[in-house]
Protein backbone atom coordinates (compact mmCIF):
# COMPACT_ATOMS: atom_id res chain seq x y z
CA UNK A 1 0.00 0.00 0.00
CA UNK A 2 0.80 3.31 -0.76
CA UNK A 3 1.79 6.37 1.05
CA UNK A 4 2.98 9.98 1.03
CA UNK A 5 7.40 10.11 1.30
CA UNK A 6 8.31 9.54 5.07
CA UNK A 7 11.41 9.33 6.99
CA UNK A 8 11.40 5.71 8.28
CA UNK A 9 12.79 3.30 5.93
CA UNK A 10 10.54 0.27 7.73
CA UNK A 11 7.18 0.17 7.91
CA UNK A 12 5.88 -3.17 10.27
CA UNK A 13 8.20 -5.97 9.07
CA UNK A 14 8.03 -4.68 5.46
CA UNK A 15 11.02 -2.66 3.68
CA UNK A 16 10.19 0.48 2.04
CA UNK A 17 11.21 2.00 -1.01
CA UNK A 18 10.52 4.64 -3.53
CA UNK A 19 8.68 4.66 -6.30
CA UNK A 20 7.52 7.36 -9.34
CA UNK A 21 4.36 6.27 -9.62
CA UNK A 22 1.11 7.33 -11.42
CA UNK A 23 -1.25 8.02 -9.03
CA UNK A 24 -3.97 10.30 -10.61
CA UNK A 25 -5.55 10.01 -13.93
CA UNK A 26 -4.04 13.39 -16.12
CA UNK A 27 -1.88 14.56 -12.97
CA UNK A 28 2.05 14.33 -12.20
CA UNK A 29 3.27 11.11 -11.15
CA UNK A 30 4.41 11.34 -7.87
CA UNK A 31 7.76 9.81 -5.61
CA UNK A 32 6.20 7.87 -3.28
CA UNK A 33 7.52 5.33 -0.26
CA UNK A 34 6.11 1.66 -0.98
CA UNK A 35 6.87 -1.41 0.42
CA UNK A 36 9.37 -3.60 -1.69
CA UNK A 37 7.68 -6.73 -3.27
CA UNK A 38 8.20 -10.28 -1.98
CA UNK A 39 8.69 -12.57 -4.82
CA UNK A 40 5.72 -15.17 -4.63
CA UNK A 41 6.17 -18.84 -6.25
CA UNK A 42 7.40 -18.53 -10.19
CA UNK A 43 8.14 -14.46 -9.67
CA UNK A 44 11.23 -12.86 -9.65
CA UNK A 45 12.28 -9.64 -7.59
CA UNK A 46 14.90 -7.48 -9.55
CA UNK A 47 17.05 -4.92 -8.50
CA UNK A 48 16.56 -1.92 -10.79
CA UNK A 49 19.83 -1.12 -12.99
CA UNK A 50 18.07 0.89 -14.77
CA UNK A 51 14.49 2.47 -16.16
CA UNK A 52 14.36 4.43 -19.30
CA UNK A 53 11.78 7.38 -19.58
CA UNK A 54 9.53 7.04 -22.94
CA UNK A 55 7.64 9.26 -24.88
CA UNK A 56 4.35 7.06 -24.13
CA UNK A 57 4.45 7.61 -20.37
CA UNK A 58 3.34 11.31 -21.23
CA UNK A 59 0.47 10.20 -23.03
CA UNK A 60 -0.38 7.84 -20.40
CA UNK A 61 -0.46 10.20 -17.94
CA UNK A 62 -2.87 12.67 -20.10
CA UNK A 63 -5.57 10.03 -20.48
CA UNK A 64 -9.30 10.31 -19.05
CA UNK A 65 -9.78 8.16 -16.14
CA UNK A 66 -11.12 5.16 -17.82
CA UNK A 67 -9.44 5.45 -21.33
CA UNK A 68 -6.92 2.59 -20.37
CA UNK A 69 -7.96 -0.54 -18.28
CA UNK A 70 -5.32 -0.12 -15.89
CA UNK A 71 -5.73 0.70 -11.79
CA UNK A 72 -3.62 3.55 -10.00
CA UNK A 73 -1.59 3.39 -8.52
CA UNK A 74 1.10 1.83 -10.27
CA UNK A 75 4.74 2.58 -10.51
CA UNK A 76 6.10 3.96 -14.16
CA UNK A 77 9.10 2.48 -16.07
CA UNK A 78 7.76 0.10 -18.81
CA UNK A 79 11.97 -0.40 -20.83
CA UNK A 80 13.90 -2.04 -17.51
CA UNK A 81 17.22 -3.90 -17.18
CA UNK A 82 18.57 -4.74 -13.43
CA UNK A 83 20.05 -7.46 -11.63
CA UNK A 84 17.92 -9.92 -10.05
CA UNK A 85 17.71 -9.83 -6.12
CA UNK A 86 15.58 -12.79 -5.19
CA UNK A 87 13.93 -15.80 -7.10
CA UNK A 88 10.36 -16.88 -5.78
CA UNK A 89 9.96 -20.99 -5.19
CA UNK A 90 9.87 -22.82 -8.53
CA UNK A 91 11.83 -20.16 -10.49
CA UNK A 92 14.97 -21.97 -11.89
CA UNK A 93 17.79 -20.77 -14.45
CA UNK A 94 18.18 -17.35 -12.63
CA UNK A 95 20.01 -16.39 -9.52
CA UNK A 96 20.84 -13.55 -7.57
CA UNK A 97 23.47 -11.31 -9.42
CA UNK A 98 22.29 -11.88 -12.86
CA UNK A 99 21.97 -9.05 -14.69
CA UNK A 100 18.49 -8.68 -16.89
CA UNK A 101 16.48 -6.90 -19.01
CA UNK A 102 12.94 -6.86 -18.99
CA UNK A 103 10.76 -7.98 -21.80
CA UNK A 104 8.26 -5.11 -21.47
CA UNK A 105 4.74 -6.33 -23.38
CA UNK A 106 3.33 -8.55 -20.72
CA UNK A 107 0.25 -11.37 -22.39
CA UNK A 108 -1.44 -14.11 -21.17
CA UNK A 109 1.87 -16.18 -21.73
CA UNK A 110 -0.10 -19.29 -23.11
CA UNK A 111 -1.31 -18.31 -26.46
CA UNK A 112 0.00 -19.14 -29.77
CA UNK A 113 1.21 -15.46 -30.16
CA UNK A 114 2.43 -15.32 -26.99
CA UNK A 115 4.21 -18.73 -27.15
CA UNK A 116 6.19 -17.50 -30.59
CA UNK A 117 7.15 -14.74 -27.82
CA UNK A 118 5.20 -12.40 -29.29
CA UNK A 119 3.57 -11.41 -26.16
CA UNK A 120 3.24 -7.29 -28.10
CA UNK A 121 0.28 -8.93 -30.25
CA UNK A 122 -1.12 -11.70 -27.11
CA UNK A 123 -4.45 -12.83 -28.40
CA UNK A 124 -6.12 -12.44 -25.29
CA UNK A 125 -4.53 -8.93 -24.65
CA UNK A 126 -8.38 -7.31 -24.27
CA UNK A 127 -8.69 -9.85 -21.17
CA UNK A 128 -5.73 -8.10 -19.47
CA UNK A 129 -6.02 -5.29 -17.47
CA UNK A 130 -2.44 -4.16 -18.11
CA UNK A 131 0.21 -3.88 -20.55
CA UNK A 132 3.01 -4.65 -19.04
CA UNK A 133 5.21 -3.36 -15.66
CA UNK A 134 5.03 0.26 -15.82
CA UNK A 135 1.60 -0.14 -18.04
CA UNK A 136 -0.47 -0.35 -15.29
CA UNK A 137 1.88 -2.97 -13.22
CA UNK A 138 4.36 -2.20 -11.10
CA UNK A 139 7.27 -0.78 -13.08
CA UNK A 140 11.24 0.05 -12.82
CA UNK A 141 11.14 3.35 -11.69
CA UNK A 142 11.54 1.81 -7.96
CA UNK A 143 14.57 0.22 -6.63
CA UNK A 144 13.03 -2.75 -6.99
CA UNK A 145 10.63 -4.62 -9.53
CA UNK A 146 8.05 -7.54 -9.38
CA UNK A 147 8.86 -9.45 -12.88
CA UNK A 148 5.88 -11.95 -12.70
CA UNK A 149 8.18 -14.75 -14.67
CA UNK A 150 11.20 -15.57 -15.78
CA UNK A 151 9.94 -15.98 -19.29
CA UNK A 152 10.19 -11.92 -19.24
CA UNK A 153 13.64 -11.84 -18.67
CA UNK A 154 16.45 -12.24 -21.38
CA UNK A 155 20.19 -12.44 -20.00
CA UNK A 156 22.01 -9.35 -20.61
CA UNK A 157 25.56 -11.30 -20.23
CA UNK A 158 28.26 -7.94 -19.63
CA UNK A 159 26.15 -5.51 -20.81
CA UNK A 160 25.33 -3.20 -17.83
CA UNK A 161 21.68 -3.15 -17.24
CA UNK A 162 21.89 1.21 -17.13
CA UNK A 163 22.77 1.13 -21.04
CA UNK A 164 20.61 -1.91 -21.59
CA UNK A 165 17.66 -0.73 -19.98
CA UNK A 166 16.68 1.82 -23.04
CA UNK A 167 17.33 -1.39 -25.71
CA UNK A 168 14.09 -2.94 -24.15
CA UNK A 169 11.60 -0.65 -25.85
CA UNK A 170 13.64 2.20 -27.52
CA UNK A 171 15.32 -0.46 -29.66
CA UNK A 172 13.23 -2.96 -29.84
CA UNK A 173 9.99 -1.89 -31.30
CA UNK A 174 12.06 0.11 -34.41
CA UNK A 175 13.88 -3.29 -34.52
CA UNK A 176 10.77 -5.22 -34.79
CA UNK A 177 9.13 -2.41 -37.43
CA UNK A 178 12.26 -2.78 -39.50
CA UNK A 179 12.68 -6.00 -39.51
CA UNK A 180 9.36 -6.88 -41.26
CA UNK A 181 10.62 -4.73 -44.08
CA UNK A 182 13.90 -6.02 -44.61
CA UNK A 183 12.94 -7.83 -48.25
CA UNK A 184 12.81 -3.82 -49.31
CA UNK A 185 15.85 -2.57 -47.54
CA UNK A 186 18.79 -4.00 -49.75
CA UNK A 187 21.75 -2.09 -51.29
CA UNK A 188 20.19 1.13 -53.27
CA UNK A 189 17.30 1.44 -51.21
CA UNK A 190 16.15 4.06 -48.65
CA UNK A 191 14.91 4.07 -45.57
CA UNK A 192 13.53 7.30 -44.05
CA UNK A 193 13.66 7.46 -40.22
CA UNK A 194 11.38 10.70 -39.22
CA UNK A 195 11.64 12.08 -35.73
CA UNK A 196 15.37 11.32 -33.92
CA UNK A 197 14.98 11.16 -30.63
CA UNK A 198 14.85 7.72 -28.19
CA UNK A 199 13.28 5.58 -30.81
CA UNK A 200 14.40 7.03 -33.83
CA UNK A 201 18.76 7.42 -33.16
CA UNK A 202 18.09 3.86 -32.63
CA UNK A 203 16.41 2.85 -35.95
CA UNK A 204 19.00 4.84 -37.56
CA UNK A 205 21.84 2.16 -35.84
CA UNK A 206 19.21 -0.46 -36.78
CA UNK A 207 18.79 0.11 -39.98
CA UNK A 208 22.89 0.87 -40.64
CA UNK A 209 23.28 -2.72 -38.86
CA UNK A 210 20.89 -4.96 -40.83
CA UNK A 211 20.59 -3.38 -44.09
CA UNK A 212 22.00 -1.49 -47.05
CA UNK A 213 19.77 1.18 -46.76
CA UNK A 214 20.47 4.54 -47.54
CA UNK A 215 19.59 6.18 -44.11
CA UNK A 216 17.47 9.45 -44.45
CA UNK A 217 16.79 10.99 -41.23
CA UNK A 218 14.05 14.00 -40.79
CA UNK A 219 13.78 15.83 -37.61
CA UNK A 220 13.12 19.33 -36.62
CA UNK A 221 16.08 20.17 -33.94
CA UNK A 222 19.48 20.83 -34.85
CA UNK A 223 20.70 18.95 -32.03
CA UNK A 224 18.78 15.57 -33.36
CA UNK A 225 20.23 16.12 -36.91
CA UNK A 226 23.68 15.98 -35.30
CA UNK A 227 23.06 12.70 -33.48
CA UNK A 228 21.44 10.84 -36.74
CA UNK A 229 24.86 11.86 -38.55
CA UNK A 230 27.43 10.45 -35.33
CA UNK A 231 25.30 7.41 -34.99
CA UNK A 232 25.18 6.45 -39.22
CA UNK A 233 22.57 8.32 -40.84
CA UNK A 234 23.59 9.32 -44.84
CA UNK A 235 21.86 12.28 -44.81
CA UNK A 236 19.85 14.71 -42.58
CA UNK A 237 16.65 16.84 -43.78
CA UNK A 238 15.36 19.28 -41.89
CA UNK A 239 11.68 18.93 -40.86
CA UNK A 240 9.31 21.71 -42.70
CA UNK A 241 8.17 22.42 -45.87
CA UNK A 242 10.70 22.11 -48.07
CA UNK A 243 11.29 18.33 -46.55
CA UNK A 244 9.53 16.42 -49.32
CA UNK A 245 11.07 17.71 -51.94
CA UNK A 246 14.85 17.35 -50.32
CA UNK A 247 13.87 13.85 -49.87
CA UNK A 248 12.50 12.93 -53.52
CA UNK A 249 15.69 14.57 -54.67
CA UNK A 250 17.80 12.37 -53.12
CA UNK A 251 15.78 9.52 -54.06
CA UNK A 252 15.58 10.58 -58.45
CA UNK A 253 11.98 11.15 -57.57
CA UNK A 254 11.17 7.83 -56.76
CA UNK A 255 10.35 8.27 -52.65
CA UNK A 256 12.17 5.87 -50.20
CA UNK A 257 11.06 1.98 -49.83
CA UNK A 258 10.47 2.17 -46.30
CA UNK A 259 9.37 5.77 -44.25
CA UNK A 260 9.48 4.77 -40.08
CA UNK A 261 7.63 7.82 -39.00
CA UNK A 262 8.31 7.98 -35.26
CA UNK A 263 6.03 10.58 -34.45
CA UNK A 264 3.10 10.16 -36.13
CA UNK A 265 2.03 13.42 -35.44
CA UNK A 266 -0.68 15.10 -38.93
CA UNK A 267 2.32 16.21 -40.46
CA UNK A 268 4.79 13.65 -39.88
CA UNK A 269 1.94 11.23 -41.45
CA UNK A 270 1.53 13.69 -44.46
CA UNK A 271 5.51 13.92 -45.04
CA UNK A 272 5.48 9.95 -44.51
CA UNK A 273 2.81 9.33 -46.95
CA UNK A 274 4.48 12.03 -49.43
CA UNK A 275 7.97 10.39 -49.83
CA UNK A 276 6.86 6.75 -49.53
CA UNK A 277 7.98 4.87 -52.75
CA UNK A 278 5.53 2.57 -55.08
CA UNK A 279 5.36 -0.83 -53.84
CA UNK A 280 7.06 0.52 -50.26
CA UNK A 281 6.41 0.32 -46.70
CA UNK A 282 4.69 3.40 -44.55
CA UNK A 283 5.36 2.32 -40.70
CA UNK A 284 4.19 4.27 -38.07
CA UNK A 285 5.01 3.47 -34.83
CA UNK A 286 4.69 6.79 -32.70
CA UNK A 287 1.77 7.46 -30.80
CA UNK A 288 1.20 11.29 -31.03
CA UNK A 289 -2.53 10.55 -32.22
CA UNK A 290 -2.19 11.70 -36.26
CA UNK A 291 -4.83 11.03 -38.85
CA UNK A 292 -4.42 9.84 -42.68
CA UNK A 293 -7.21 10.22 -44.82
CA UNK A 294 -7.01 6.69 -47.00
CA UNK A 295 -8.43 6.72 -50.43
CA UNK A 296 -7.48 3.47 -53.09
CA UNK A 297 -5.88 6.58 -55.60
CA UNK A 298 -3.45 9.24 -54.05
CA UNK A 299 -3.39 8.64 -50.44
CA UNK A 300 -0.21 6.70 -51.13
CA UNK A 301 1.59 4.97 -54.15
CA UNK A 302 0.27 2.07 -55.61
CA UNK A 303 1.00 -1.03 -53.50
CA UNK A 304 2.34 0.74 -50.63
CA UNK A 305 1.69 -0.61 -47.39
CA UNK A 306 0.59 1.46 -44.77
CA UNK A 307 0.77 -0.31 -41.25
CA UNK A 308 1.78 0.42 -37.41
CA UNK A 309 3.58 -2.02 -35.05
CA UNK A 310 3.90 -2.66 -31.53
CA UNK A 311 6.72 -3.46 -29.80
CA UNK A 312 8.28 -6.32 -30.67
CA UNK A 313 8.84 -10.16 -29.89
CA UNK A 314 11.08 -11.52 -26.92
CA UNK A 315 13.32 -13.26 -29.23
CA UNK A 316 13.48 -10.33 -31.16
CA UNK A 317 14.68 -8.34 -27.55
CA UNK A 318 17.35 -11.09 -27.24
CA UNK A 319 18.66 -10.03 -31.11
CA UNK A 320 18.38 -6.70 -30.24
CA UNK A 321 20.86 -7.49 -27.38
CA UNK A 322 23.12 -9.48 -29.14
CA UNK A 323 23.59 -6.14 -31.46
CA UNK A 324 24.26 -4.25 -28.97
CA UNK A 325 27.02 -6.85 -26.65
CA UNK A 326 28.50 -6.75 -30.78
CA UNK A 327 28.97 -3.51 -30.08
CA UNK A 328 26.77 -2.19 -33.35
CA UNK A 329 23.91 -0.49 -31.43
CA UNK A 330 24.69 1.74 -28.66
CA UNK A 331 21.58 3.70 -27.14
CA UNK A 332 22.44 7.58 -25.72
CA UNK A 333 21.56 7.76 -22.47
CA UNK A 334 21.42 10.60 -20.18
CA UNK A 335 21.16 9.06 -16.55
CA UNK A 336 18.82 10.63 -13.61
CA UNK A 337 18.11 9.71 -10.03
CA UNK A 338 14.68 8.89 -9.36
CA UNK A 339 14.42 11.79 -7.24
CA UNK A 340 14.96 13.87 -10.71
CA UNK A 341 12.78 11.68 -12.50
CA UNK A 342 9.89 14.69 -13.00
CA UNK A 343 13.18 16.61 -14.15
CA UNK A 344 13.82 13.48 -16.95
CA UNK A 345 10.03 13.85 -17.77
CA UNK A 346 10.45 17.67 -18.18
CA UNK A 347 13.29 17.76 -20.10
CA UNK A 348 11.47 15.20 -22.77
CA UNK A 349 8.51 17.08 -22.80
CA UNK A 350 10.72 20.60 -23.64
CA UNK A 351 12.75 18.48 -26.16
CA UNK A 352 15.73 19.07 -23.88
CA UNK A 353 16.93 15.38 -24.17
CA UNK A 354 19.44 13.89 -26.51
CA UNK A 355 18.72 10.09 -26.56
CA UNK A 356 17.10 8.80 -23.84
CA UNK A 357 16.84 9.43 -20.79
CA UNK A 358 17.85 6.88 -17.76
CA UNK A 359 15.96 6.26 -14.32
CA UNK A 360 18.75 4.73 -11.92
CA UNK A 361 17.35 4.19 -8.58
CA UNK A 362 20.64 2.13 -7.67
CA UNK A 363 23.11 4.27 -8.18
C1 LIG B 1 3.40 1.88 -24.56
C2 LIG B 1 2.06 1.88 -24.27
C3 LIG B 1 1.12 1.83 -25.29
C4 LIG B 1 1.57 1.79 -26.58
C5 LIG B 1 2.91 1.80 -26.88
C6 LIG B 1 3.81 1.84 -25.85
C7 LIG B 1 5.25 1.85 -26.23
O1 LIG B 1 6.01 2.69 -25.45
C8 LIG B 1 5.84 0.51 -26.31
O2 LIG B 1 6.66 0.57 -27.39
ZN1 LIG C 1 7.72 2.91 -24.54
ZN1 LIG D 1 -1.13 -14.48 -24.97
Amino acid sequence: MATPVVAPRYRGYGRLMLAYQMVQWQQEPELREVEVPEPGPGQVLLKVGGAGACHSDLHVAEWPEGALPYTLPFTLGHENAGWVEKVGPGVEGFAEGDAVAVYGPWGCGRCIACRRSEENYCERAAEIPYHGGGLGRDGGMAEYMLVPSPRLLIPLGDLDPRDAAPLSDAALTPYHAIKRSLPLLGAGSTAVVIGVGGLGHMAVQILRALTGSRIVAVDASEQALALAREVGADETVAAGPDAADRIRELTRGLGANLVLDVVGADDTIALAASVARVGGHMTVIGLAGGTLTWTAMGALPWACSLTSTYWGSAVELAEVLELARRGQIRAHTQRFTLEQAPEAYRAMREGRLQGRAVICPNG
